[in-house]
Order: structure tokens, then sequence, then C-alpha cells
């Protein structure tokens, strides 16, 4: 690629990126509400709010993929989940769909399916059962996405990322977990792949406690390596265990799902 855009460059998950997937492309094109470290070589900075459509135009024409960080990334009010997350990606996709149609990577989150529970094994065709206003957010981005690869030929990979972490912190992210490696392998699969369509991927690594099933997206060809199961003794020793019947032994979104509804 020409040029790749990381929104929420500021981000935890756009910091990594761009110090990992500046191989992808001969320009990284970085933006945040939030000041991202100045450009270094083969770098640009834009600042502004996904919610400004002239903004996220400007932002979009010229790049020919996207990862898709920025945004509310927990549990908020509905107003400020409003701006970022719904109106945000559907400035997005409008402005991909003006400006040459680049692949999107959108980060989707687990909340979308938070209130199954987590006995259940999960593929791309589970039911939405949102944990609160950033689980529908992300819903509703996704749906965005399918909108636009239906009537527009917008092609996105719609990750539903666990817990994208240096290492499993706690006992449910022995579950939950998407390496640091494995994500930018999936970032290398979904940019270089010859077709991409519109892929629900459940973004986790290899776990072996995993709750989720990725075969709908075998042609993507995309092979976590990682696997939790490596830090369990330490994540145990740790980590107390919690009661059978707390949130986070029973929800697969954890403790979002006791979160309350934030009234705005
Ligand atoms: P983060 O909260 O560290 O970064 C998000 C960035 O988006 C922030 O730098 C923030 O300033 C920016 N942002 C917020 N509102 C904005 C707006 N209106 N306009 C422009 N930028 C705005 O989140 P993190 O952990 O880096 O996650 C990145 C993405 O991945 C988020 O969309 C999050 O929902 C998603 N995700 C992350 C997971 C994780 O394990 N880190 C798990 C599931 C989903
Ligand atoms: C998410 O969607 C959040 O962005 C992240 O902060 C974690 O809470 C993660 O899910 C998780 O469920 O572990």
């Amino acid at each position: 690629m020409r040029r790749l855009l990381i929104t929420g460059a500021a981000g935890a998950l756009g910091r990594m990126a761009r110090a990992r997937l500046g191989g992808l492309a001969d320009t990284l094109r970085l933006s945040d509400l939030a000041d991202p470290a100045p450009a270094g070589p083969n770098e640009e900075v834009m600042t502004g709010d996904l919610s400004d459509p002239a903004f996220v135009n400007d932002l979009v024409a010229g790049c020919d993929g996207i990862v898709h960080f920025g945004g509310v990334s927990v549990e908020d009010d509905f107003s400020k989940i409003l701006g970022a997350n719904i109106i945000g990606v559907k400035n997005l996709y409008e402005a991909a769909r003006l400006n040459g149609r680049p692949r999107i990577l959108f980060a989707s989150s687990n909340h979308v399916v938070g209130f199954h529970p987590q006995t259940a094994k999960l593929d791309a065709s589970a039911e939405m059962r949102p944990d609160g206003w950033y689980g529908v957010s992300k819903g509703c981005g996704e749906l965005v996405a399918k909108m636009y690869w239906e009537k527009a030929g917008v092609e996105t990979a719609i990750l539903r990322i666990g817990s994208c972490l240096p290492e499993p912190g706690d006992r449910r992210q022995l579950s939950t977990w998407l390496s640091h490696d494995d994500f930018v392998q999936f970032a290398e699969r979904v940019f270089n792949a010859p077709r991409l369509g519109c892929p629900v991927v459940y973004g986790a690594s290899a776990n072996a406690a995993s709750w989720w099933d990725n075969r709908a997206a075998d042609h993507l060809g995309w092979a976590p390596k990682d696997d939790a199961e490596a830090y369990r003794a330490k994540v145990e020793a740790a980590a107390p265990r919690p009661a059978a019947d707390a949130p986070e032994a029973v929800f697969q979104g954890d403790v979002f799902t006791v979160d309350p509804i934030y009234p705005d």
C-alpha cells in the first residue's frame, strides 16, 4: 500500500500498531483526538474528531487501507459513544466510499456478544448480545461495515477483539487474550489477502481455553500462534478465582454485564 491510516493512534493498540505495521505501506497516516507522538520518517499525523465528517473525509483521502481503532473503548455515557463510535464509523465508511474504497480492519469487540455465557462456543453467526452502550456501538459499527460491503463494495475485516495485551492478566483472559504478534499477523493477512469480503473474526490467539470458532474466516489464512495457556500458572497464582456466580466467571463480557445503563 502507498498509505495506511491508523485511527486511535494515540491509544494503546494504536501505539502498538504504529510500531509494528510500518512495513505494510510506504506511509503511515496516524490520527487521533489526542496528539499522537510527532510524525517520524514515512509518517503523517492528523489530529481531529471522528464525529466531524469533513475532517474524516480529509483523513481517508489518499489512503489504501485503514486500521480503525479510534473511539471510546469502554462503557461510557451514550452521548460520548454515539459521537465517536456510531457517527464516527458512519463518517469513516462514507469517506471510504467516496475515496476509492480502501480496505478496512474494524476493531470491534467481544462486548458485542458479551451476554453469551462462557460455556457457549460462538462462531461468526452468533446472535449479538451486547453488554452495554459500548457493545451496542460496536454492533452498530459491524452493521455499517456490512451495509457498505453489500451496497458499495467496501471490504472490511470485522475483528471482535477479546483482550489484546502483551500477556493475559486474569483468568478470563486465558480465553480472550489476543497477543500483539497475532494481531500483527492478522493485519498482514487482511491487507495482503486477494479476497477479503466482510467476515466477522474473533480476535483471540490460539488459546486452548478459547470460546470462539473462526472457521468461517479460513479463507484469510490467519493462523494465530500464541496460547494464553503458557501463562496459566502465573495468572492463577496472581489472580484469585472469582466466585462461580460472579459476572467474570459467567459471562463472556465480564463485568461489563453489570455496568449501569448510563442515562444520557
Ligand atoms: P484506547 O482507548 O487506548 O484508544 C482509543 C483511541 O481513540 C484513544 O487514543 C482516543 O483518544 C481515540 N478517540 C476516542 N474518541 C475519539 C474521537 N471522537 N475521534 C478521534 N479519536 C478518538 O483503546 P485501545 O485499547 O487502543 O483499543 C483500540 C480499539 O480496539 C478501540 O476501538 C477498542 O474499542 C477496540 N478494542 C480493544 C480491545 C483491547 O483489548 N485493547 C478489545 C476490544 C476492542
Ligand atoms: C474491550 O472491548 C475493551 O476495549 C478493552 O479495554 C477490554 O475491556 C476488552 O474489551 C476485554 O473485554 O477484555
